[in-house]
């Protein structure tokens, strides 16, 4: 099959979903070509079956704002004619799903039929998507898409709830390619770079906007540090970095907290970690909690959202109400506090990652391709 991805090519969950996808179906054989503003940060190679098209916005001064969603739409139009795409995969509705829906307009003028899948990731409904000011918008094209899949049955749920939805939901789970994660007794995972050996090693990866609760993080791992002499990694950018910053340096824990930045590498990064804060005010599903987990790394996080349906209570972490810290920290030291402790939970967060494995869930996506190419037209 011949496939457009549409996704931002960021650091944010969605992308790296889109771009992981992207990647195994080219795997499989079928052709993919990603349009977006930037080659997505996850996009290792390019080959003669993946293809990556600039959409690129003339700037000009009358426009306050650049209109992304014309140039997105018209790019889509000419790759799709150029290249024969029949499924248009389009990732987070804003704007995605409204510049696809013009595009199929665009393309039915010229007799060409395509077919759009919507996946709809989190904020896109949460947060942005049924805002006043986006939420007509969002509505119609996500029921003027072909396929409408959630990453979790949280979000299915949020989605129902906020907005008035004709088409079937489909739940298809975030995934992750194992073979792209070191074990953690390997060569390359080099811990006591970090820390010394009777220290444990926290991590928390984020794009530390608000909805993140970044400073629960720095709280968080205060409390521990109190009790288990920690080191503290916070991989990322974003609006709070500063403000966390500052955090650390009242606090006194600077020698304990490394800024790492953004970082292509997670997985690496990951393999020496032993714990990962996820204190997330609402999370659809939490790609990169999934993410600690297949290396082995068990989560404290919230409750909110689709959490509960990836991090295990008990079993692969703990989680508490949004805000708590006081009983997130009282969970992290029930886990680090000894090493059988801890080595039963990083088994278990492995146990529970595999459930989430690329092999599982591709068929899916490949299934609902499959599907509504059959129902062409
Ligand atoms: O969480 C972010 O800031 C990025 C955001 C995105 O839309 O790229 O992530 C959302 O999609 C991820 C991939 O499906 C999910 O794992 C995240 O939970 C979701 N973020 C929220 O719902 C806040």
């Amino acid at each position: 099959m011949k496939i457009g991805i549409v996704c931002y090519p960021t650091f944010g969950g969605s992308g790296v979903v889109a771009t992981e996808l992207g990647m195994a179906l080219a795997e499989k054989g079928h052709e993919v070509h990603f349009i977006t503003y930037k080659q997505p940060v996850r996009l290792d190679f390019i080959s003669n079956k993946i293809h990556f098209h600039e959409v690129f916005v003339e700037e000009y001064p009358l426009f306050h704002f650049q209109p992304y969603e014309l140039a997105l739409s018209t790019k889509i139009v000419e790759e799709v004619k150029k290249h024969s795409i029949e499924i248009l995969h389009v990732h987070y509705a804003i704007p995605h799903a409204y510049a696809a829906y013009m595009a199929k307009q665009m393309l039915l003028e010229k007799g060409i039929h395509i077919k759009v899948v919507t996946t709809l990731h989190g904020t896109d409904i949460t947060l942005v998507g049924s805002h006043p000011n986006y939420k007509a918008a969002v509505e119609f094209s996500i029921n003027n898409s072909d396929v409408v899949t959630t990453v979790s049955e949280s979000l299915k749920q949020d989605t129902l709830r906020l907005f008035s939805i004709r088409k079937p939901i489909h739940v298809i789970y975030n995934f992750i390619d194992f073979t792209k994660y070191p074990d953690i007794d390997s060569p390359e995972c080099q811990r006591n770079a970090i820390a010394k050996e009777n220290e444990r090693i926290i991590i928390h990866i984020s794009n530390l906007r608000p909805v993140k609760r970044a400073e629960d993080v720095i709280a968080i791992f205060y409390k521990i540090n109190k009790k288990i002499p920690s080191k503290l990694l916070i991989v990322g950018e974003g609006p709070d970095r500063e403000k966390i910053g500052h955090l650390v340096r009242k606090l006194d824990i600077r020698d304990s907290v490394l800024f790492l930045g953004n970082s292509t590498e997670v997985n690496k990064l990951l393999c020496y970690s032993d714990l990962f804060l996820l204190p997330s005010e609402t999370e659809s599903f939490g790609l990169v909690a999934l993410e600690a987990m297949a290396a082995k790394t068990p989560v404290i996080s919230t409750n909110s959202g689709g959490l509960p349906e990836v991090n295990l209570q008990g079993k692969t972490g703990f989680l508490s109400d949004v805000g708590d810290t006081k009983d997130m920290a009282e969970n992290a030291v029930r886990i680090l506090k000894d090493l059988n402790t801890l080595k039963k939970f990083k088994q278990n967060a492995f146990e529970q990652a595999k459930r989430f494995s690329i092999n599982q869930i591709l068929p899916a996506y490949l299934n609902v391709y499959k599907e509504v190419l059959e129902n062409c037209c």
